[in-house]
């Protein structure tokens, strides 16, 4: 005997079922429409979906409307209950950009946010960022998390409106939040690896459009044991996916990659770059005092451990510093006094063995030479403090 129940949002049809070929009970209709092939199909990405289509209380073949209930009116998306989830029908994924068009009325207290790693079941277990149009008439962007029914805002600052392309990037442990192609916020969590993409709606009548998700394969970007980042090209002003951030932001803009963010960290693809022995190098620039501009070498691929090197600068001076940090413990291995407040910076590590150098090409260049074993192997970086800021990136092992 087969139980077949019809969707959720389809109130059309209630409950059926057949033993052998014989309804035994329920409506002969459910049976055949509830079990059209169009209604279990599976979305595959990159996906998009324009609405563009009848009214209809059945969103799509690609959609399952995992919480409330979302239409197809006027050619867009529309929620119908006070919160409405639908996600793409069999989609898991751990790094994504999910995004859609939206235009919140204001003072509406409508709240329009995409979805990535919706674990569910109902509204739980999710990432989802947004705008909001609170009834006072302010309008607030936030990346939120949500765990078993407990939300916790991530990031989140006031905008001047509800209207634009907001779309949501998870890689890794980073979520992202660019409205019309800028970022706007970003904040790190590690609690959701993987799961569903889609959208979010509070309150009825929200609505979206051109809704839009890829995945964001990072095997496909490989920086082998000889990389070079110019950060002269740069889309939406983010570091490419050979990097990967672990903490604050870097913008790339004007051929440099600038900290945008107290503290910066970004790391060549843990994918694939584990190796003991490598030279970095970097052009950097400090703009003011208390500020650290620095390469990373044997980094762990959460971040979370590493060797720094680079430039110090303070109202007492600039110093050539290199440290070993290990979950928040930052031990300085040794440091020297120097002139200048820019310059390249090279820092080669060869087995415990590490040495900066700064401007290795001039005439007198600065070396500083320590001895350290207790990191062995990892990726290699960036990372700064303050206004400071990288140009001509190479790595090599
Ligand atoms: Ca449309
Ligand atoms: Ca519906
Ligand atoms: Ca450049």
């Amino acid at each position: 005997m087969v139980a077949i129940s019809a969707p959720r949002s389809n109130t059309r049809f209630t409950r059926a079922t057949i033993a052998g070929n014989a309804l035994t009970s329920g409506n002969a209709m459910v049976t055949a429409t509830a079990l059209r092939s169009d209604r279990c199909a599976t979305a595959t990405l990159p996906a998009s979906d324009d609405f563009n289509r009848g009214d209809n209380s059945f969103l799509g073949s690609v959609w399952s409307e995992a919480f409330g209930n979302t239409d197809v009116a006027g050619n867009a998306a529309q929620t119908v209950s006070p919160v409405s989830i639908a996600t793409l029908t069999n989609v898991i994924e751990p790094n994504v950009a999910v995004s859609a068009d939206i235009n919140l009325p204001i003072r509406s207290g409508q709240s329009a946010s995409v979805v990535a790693r919706y674990q569910g079941s109902g509204d739980r277990d999710l990432y989802y960022a947004g705008i909001t149009a609170a009834t006072n008439g302010t309008f607030t962007a936030s990346i939120n998390r949500n765990v078993g029914g407990v939300v916790t805002v991530l990031a989140s600052k006031v905008v001047t409106n509800g209207t634009g392309n907001i779309r949501l990037e998870t890689v890794g442990r980073s979520l992202k939040l660019f409205v019309d192609g800028t970022l706007l916020l970003f904040a790190y969590d590690s609690r959701f690896t993987d799961g569903a993409v889609g959208i979010r709606g509070v309150t009825a009548g929200t609505r979206f459009d051109d809704f839009l998700a890829d995945k964001i394969d990072l095997t496909l970007f490989n920086p082998t044991n000889s990389f070079t980042d110019h950060f002269d090209v740069a889309a939406d002003q983010q570091l490419s996916h050979f990097w990967q951030e672990t903490q604050g932001n870097f913008k790339v803009a004007n051929g440099v990659a600038a900290n945008n963010a107290a503290v910066s960290m970004a790391l060549l693809n843990p994918l694939f770059i584990q190796v003991s022995d490598a030279t970095v190098t970097a052009n950097v620039t400090t703009f003011g005092s208390n500020q650290f501009a620095g390469l990373v070498a044997r980094a762990s691929d959460d971040g979370s451990s590493y060797y720094q090197a680079g430039l110090s600068r303070t109202a007492g001076g600039n110093r050539l510093v290199i440290s070993r940090v290990q979950n928040g413990v930052v031990t300085e291995l040794g440091s020297t006094a120097v002139a200048d407040n820019f310059g390249q910076l090279k820092f080669q590590v060869t087995g415990s063995t590490l040495t900066l150098t700064l401007n290795p090409s001039s005439a007198t260049p600065t070396v500083l030479t320590v001895f350290d074993s207790t990191l062995t192997l990892g990726t290699f970086g960036l990372r700064g403090t303050g206004a400071v800021n990288w140009d001509d990136f190479t790595f090599s092992a």
